[in-house]
């Protein structure tokens, strides 16, 4: 199952339901379902969710509308795609592909053949999880991602991740962008938060897709671009079977001793390194397609002063 959020004209946020080519509009404020947090909390697992947004479907036969019409920039006058959950809380896991641990160490200025903190931790039985965004900080499809003021070197990072119901269990998939301010965290590794915690730090999207639809979550295929001036930059991909950990791993640790709400996102980590020379423009747009939820797409904007 396909679940998504969009936006009417003068009637805020809806919840629908994927099929094919058309969203079934299945909000139901009688039901108290406004939004897919409202659906993860009453569902509390996959299956629940599934078999209410499936009941609510069958109920309330609600209009319905065309998914690529939904597919445009964000406008008060016309319908279109938001984030696919408002998470309480956004989590990031990190240097869980080798190729995450290998750049960054290299950048990091560690010597060929010795152990930086990256390679450590990507060896390491605890991973690297930290705390990302919050609804707030983040964006939807089409919304832009900034780069924050004091960012000369922001990169994108084209993440799979996991949407939790209640106690952990795994209800859903999205793409995410980590994005991600490179020369924050490189200068000192006590800046990471600064690094990836800001407004417009995060994009997520364009669905959320239950694992019933999604298959095999470890052999899904991750594509970033990066559009600039209308021409494809940047171009790679990487298959999620090169992840180095199990999805189940990473969230048992991240429940260790710790609260985590019903709706929260865990992105689990980039496996694609846009280069250096690719850091984001004012312009930019970056698109992350992965196999069974489809493409997360959105433009770059550069803030030049601290926002409030
Ligand atoms: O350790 C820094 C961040 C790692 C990260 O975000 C990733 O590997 O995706
Ligand atoms: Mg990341």
């Amino acid at each position: 199952m396909k679940l998504v959020q969009f936006f009417l004209p003068g009637k805020g946020k809806h919840v629908g339901l994927v099929r094919g080519d058309r969203v079934l509009d299945i909000t139901s404020p009688e039901e108290g379902v406004r939004s897919v947090l409202d659906l993860v909390e009453q569902g509390k697992t996959a299956p629940g969710l599934v078999k209410r947004a499936e009941w609510l479907a069958k109920r309330l036969r609600g209009k319905a509308l065309d998914w690529p019409a939904l597919q445009r920039t964000p406008s008060r006058r016309a319908a279109h795609l938001l984030m696919p959950i408002d998470p309480p809380e956004v989590w990031g896991a990190g240097v869980t592909y080798k190729r995450s641990a290998e750049f960054r160490d290299e950048d990091a200025g560690a010597a060929k053949g010795q152990k930086g903190i990256y390679d450590y931790v990507y060896e390491s039985a605890r991973p690297e999880l930290f705390f990302k965004a919050t609804a707030a900080r983040c964006v939807g499809p089409n919304a832009p991602v900034w780069i924050r003021s004091d960012s000369q070197l922001t990169a994108a990072e084209p993440e799979l991740a996991i949407v939790l119901g209640v106690r952990g269990s795994l209800v859903g998939f999205t793409a995410c962008n980590d994005v991600s301010a490179w020369d924050i965290e490189r200068e000192n590794p006590l800046f990471l938060p600064q690094s990836k915690i800001y407004l417009g730090c995060c994009a997520l999207g364009p669905c959320l897709v239950t694992p019933d639809e999604i298959g095999d979550a470890y052999a899904l295929q991750v594509r970033c671009s990066i559009i600039r001036g209308g021409k494809a930059v940047f171009s790679e991909a990487v298959s999620t079977s090169r992840f180095h950990r199990k999805l189940e791993d990473l969230v048992s640790w991240l429940l260790k001793d710790n609260a985590i709400p019903a709706g929260t996102v865990l992105s689990t980590g980039t496996g694609i390194m846009v280069p250096n020379e690719l850091a984001l423009r004012d312009g930019d747009q970056v698109d992350i397609e992965i196999q069974g939820i489809g493409r997360l797409s959105n433009p770059v904007k550069q803030s030049l002063e601290p926002r409030a």
